[in-house]
C-alpha cells in the first residue's frame, strides 16, 4: 500500500500566514498608533501626532467635510453634545453609543490614512476617552487599509479596566517613588466563595481581551453584519460556556447552572476594582433578583422570552411586514443569534426585544436600577470586564440554553450527511512533545505573564509591571492515520469532552456533543492509499498566540524604522482570538479523563463554493471567523455535535474515531 506522510505545511487550509516585509510608510503608520493610544485620559503629547493635528481642518476638505458623519461630529463638537471626558462610557447607553457610531463612521468615510489619522488627532482630546478608544480601535479593525497594524494589547491601553484597584494602586506609589516594580495580581473574592477556584479562567486578561476584541470585528450596532456574524455570535459564547464547564468540573464544581428572570441571582460578585477616574466597579451581593430598569422592566424580559420560545418551538419567526423566516433549515441558527443578541441584523428587535444586550444591563445595574445611589456601571457593561463575573456565564448558558432548543429540534444528521466514502480513520493519538510525555496524556501548568501598566500611570516612564498566573499548557500533537481510495480532499475537526461528570458517571454521546471543547479545524489532502496527518497544537485556528506588549511593539517598530530590525505584515493578523494558553481545560494534578474525537469530512462539499482548492486561513477561524467574505467552512459551527444524536451506536462511521485522553495539571 502506498504511504503518504502530511505534515502540516501541506494542509490547504494552514495556520501559515502571508508575510511581506513592512515598508517605511506601513511602520510610520504602526508607530503613530502606538503613540495615540499611549496615556489616552491625557492630552495628546507626540509631537508628529500634534503636527499631524495643527494641519488638520476637516472644514478644509471639502469632500471629507460634505460627508453627512463630518457635518454630524462637528455638530456634537461645536454644540457641546459630546459627554465628557471623564464620564463612564457605555456602549449600552444609546446616546453614547450614538455618539461613538458617529466618530466610527466618520473614521471609516475618511478617504486615506492621512484623513484618517488626522480625524482621529483631531478628536482624541475632544471626546471622552474611552468612547474615543472604543470607535478608533473598531475603525481599524474595519478598514482595509489597516490591515496589518497591530493595536497594542487592550489591557496595556486601559490597564484599570482589567486589573484589580490593589495592583493599581501599588503601580501609583511605585510611579511616585520612580522606582521600577512588578506587582503580583491576585484574583478577586475569598477561598469562602467557591467560584473563586474558577477565577483564573474568567479573570484572565487575554480571555477579556478577546472577548472585547469579539464584539469589536462583531459589533451588534454595525450597520453591516461579516458573514454568519449570528451563528458566530451563538459558537463562540457556546464555546466559552464548554470551556469554562471543563474548568469547573477539572476543580470538581458542576456545571454553570442557566439565570432566569424571576428568579435571584445565586452568586454576588466584588470585581475590586475602579474606573480611572476613581470610581469603583459595584458590587453585587448574593441572592438579589433582577430589577426593572427605566428602559427596561423584568415582565417585558419574560414576554420577549416567551415570543422568541414560541419562535423557535414553530420553527419560524415573523419579520416586521408579516413574512415568515424558517428556522428549520442551516441558517436558522444564524437568524437566532441576531435575533437573541440583539444585533442589527435582528428581524424585529421591537417583537422579539433585545435579551442578551438588555440582560447585561440589568445585570449590571442590579445593585442601583433607578441610579438613586449614582453607582457607575457594572462590569456586564463593558466586553473587557464581563467575563470576570460568574453570572456572565449563568446569562450565556440561560442564552445558549435557547440556541439548544433550536438546535433539539432539527432532524440528526443522517448517515450520508456526516460519512465520507471511502475514507477510514485507521488510527489516532496524541503526543506531548516533551520527552517525558506518556501516550495520549496532556500536560496543563499555571505559568506567570508581565503585563506593562506604563499607562495606568501617568509622568515620567517607570519599568512597572503587574504580574498575573494564568493557565497554559505543553505543545502536542495529533497524529491521524487515514486510508483513503482515492486522492481526495478532508476537512479535519477534533473536539475534546470531558468524560465523566460531576457525579463520575460516564456522560453519553448525546450529552457530551453539547460539551464539546473545538481543538482544531484544518484541511488535508489525502492521496489513495494510506496517509499519516501530524498536526502540531500550535497550528490550530480555534486560538491565536500571545500579543506583544506595548513597550515591545513601540521598541520593535521604532528599531525597523531605524533600519536596524526587519517587521513583517500580515495582512489577515486578527486581534480576536481565544488565547492559546487556554486551548485546553486545566484537567487535575492525578490526571482527568476527556474524550478526544476526530471527524473527517469531503472537503468538496463542506468547503464554500468561492474557494477552489486553496484557502489560506489565519489563525482563530473557529471563535472569530473570518475578515472578509464568506465563512469557508460551510458545515454548521460545532458540526457534527451540534444536533442530537439519538443512536450514538451508529454514530461513528469510519471517517471518526474518538480516543481517551488524560489531562494532568501539574506544578512547574
Ligand atoms: Cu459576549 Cu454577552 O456577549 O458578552
Amino acid at each position: 500500500m502506498k504511504l503518504a506522510i502530511i505534515l502540516a505545511t501541506t494542509l490547504i487550509v494552514s495556520a501559515c500566514a502571508v508575510l511581506q516585509k513592512a515598508d517605511n510608510a506601513f511602520l510610520s503608520r504602526q508607530m503613530q498608533v502606538l503613540h495615540l493610544l499611549q496615556h489616552i485620559n491625557e492630552p495628546l503629547q507626540d509631537p508628529e501626532l500634534i503636527s499631524i493635528r495643527s494641519q488638520f481642518e476637516p472644514k478644509n476638505d471639502v469632500k471629507f467635510y460634505d460627508s453627512k458623519c463630518i457635518k454630524n461630529l462637528m455638530h456634537q463638537i461645536e454644540n457641546g453634545h459630546l459627554i465628557p471626558r471623564e464620564e463612564i462610557f457605555s456602549l449600552f447607553d444609546a446616546n453614547q453609543r450614538k455618539q461613538m457610531k458617529i466618530l466610527f463612521d466618520c473614521l471609516m468615510a475618511a478617504k486615506d490614512w492621512d484623513t484618517f489619522m488626522g480625524l482621529a488627532t483631531y478628536v482624541r482630546d475632544k471626546m471622552n476617552h474611552r468612547q474615543f478608544v472604543y470607535g478608533f480601535c473598531t475603525a481599524l479593525l474595519h478598514r482595509n487599509d489597516c490591515r496589518g497594524l497591530k493595536l497594542p494589547p487592550a489591557y496595556e491601553i486601559t490597564p484599570h479596566m482589567f486589573l484589580t484597584t490593589d495592583v493599581i494602586r501599588r503601580a501609583y506609589q511605585a510611579q511616585m517613588q520612580g522606582k521600577p516594580a512588578i506587582v503580583p495580581m491576585k484574583f478577586t473574592g475569598s477561598v469562602l466563595n467557591p467560584e473563586q477556584r474558577v477565577a483564573y479562567f474568567g479573570e484572565d486578561i487575554g480571555l477579556n481581551s478577546h472577548h472585547a476584541h469579539w464584539h469589536m470585528d462583531f459589533p451588534f450596532w454595525m450597520d453591516n453584519q461579516k458573514d454568519r456574524a449570528g451563528e458566530l455570535f451563538f459558537y463562540m459564547h457556546h464555546q466559552l460556556l464548554a470551556r469554562f464547564d471543563a474548568e469547573r468540573l477539572s476543580n470538581y464544581m458542576p456545571p454553570v447552572e442557566p439565570l432566569q428572570w424571576d428568579k435571584p441571582i445565586i452568586e454576588g460578585f466584588a470585581p475590586a476594582a475602579a474606573y480611572p477616574g476613581g470610581q469603583e466597579f459595584p458590587m453585587r451581593p448574593d441572592n438579589v433578583y433582577f430589577q426593572d430598569l427605566p428602559q427596561r422592566t423584568v415582565a417585558e424580559m419574560i414576554e420577549f422570552e416567551a415570543r422568541v420560545r414560541d419562535a423557535i418551538d414553530a420553527g419560524v419567526i415573523y419579520d416586521k411586514s408579516g413574512i415568515p423566516i424558517y428556522l428549520n433549515g442551516t441558517q436558522g441558527i444564524n437568524v437566532l443569534g441576531a435575533l437573541l443578541e440583539s444585533s442589527t441584523a435582528s428581524i424585529d428587535p421591537q417583537f422579539y426585544g433585545s435579551l442578551h444586550n438588555d440582560a447585561h444591563l440589568l445585570l449590571s445595574r442590579v445593585a442601583d436600577p433607578k441610579g438613586k445611589y449614582g453607582n457607575p456601571p457594572g462590569v456586564m457593561e463593558h466586553f473587557e470586564t464581563a467575563t470576570r463575573d460568574p453570572a456572565f456565564f449563568r446569562l450565556h448558558k440561560h442564552i445558549d440554553n435557547l440556541f439548544k432548543e433550536h438546535k433539539d429540534l432539527l432532524p440528526p444528521y443522517t448517515y450520508d450527511e456526516i460519512s465520507f466514502p471511502g475514507v477510514k480513520i485507521e488510527a489516532f493519538k496524541v503526543i506531548g512533545e516533551s520527552k517525558a510525555s506518556e501516550p495520549n496524556t496532556l500536560i496543563t501548568y499555571f505559568d506567570e505573564s508581565h503585563i506593562n501598566l506604563g499607562n495606568a500611570v501617568n509622568g515620567k516612564p517607570v519599568d512597572i509591571r503587574a504580574v498575573v498566573s494564568r493557565l497554559n499548557h505543553e505543545p502536542f500533537k495529533m497524529v491521524s492515520t487515514i486510508v483513503s481510495d482515492k486522492d481526495t480532499a478532508a476537512f479535519v475537526r477534533v473536539f475534546l469532552a470531558p468524560r465523566y461528570d460531576w457525579y463520575g458517571q460516564e456522560i453519553p454521546l448525546n450529552e457530551a456533543r453539547w460539551s464539546m471543547i473545538e481543538i482544531d479545524r484544518f484541511t488535508a489532502k489525502l492521496n489513495a492509499g494510506m496517509n499519516i496527518i501530524t498536526r502540531k497544537s500550535h497550528e490550530t485556528v480555534v486560538t491565536s498566540s500571545e500579543p506583544m506588549s506595548y513597550p515591545a511593539l513601540i521598541k520593535q517598530t521604532a528599531a525597523a524604522l531605524a533600519g536596524e530590525a526587519t517587521v513583517f505584515v500580515e495582512k489577515t493578523h486578527r486581534h480576536c482570538g481565544f488565547p492559546h494558553r487556554l486551548l485546553l481545560p486545566q484537567g487535575r494534578p492525578q490526571g482527568m479523563k476527556f474524550k478526544l474525537y476526530v471527524v473527517l469530512t469531503d472537503l468538496s462539499k463542506d468547503l464554500h463554493r468561492q474557494f477552489d482548492d486553496f484557502i489560506n486561513v489565519p489563525p482563530a477561524l473557529s471563535y472569530c471567523g473570518v475578515l472578509d467574505g464568506p465563512f469557508p467552512d460551510t458545515r454548521p459551527m460545532g458540526f457534527p455535535f451540534d444536533r442530537r444524536i439519538p443512536y450514538p451506536e451508529n454514530f461513528f462511521q469510519d471517517n471518526a474515531k474518538v480516543i481517551d485522553v488524560t489531562i494532568k495539571n501539574i506544578k512547574i
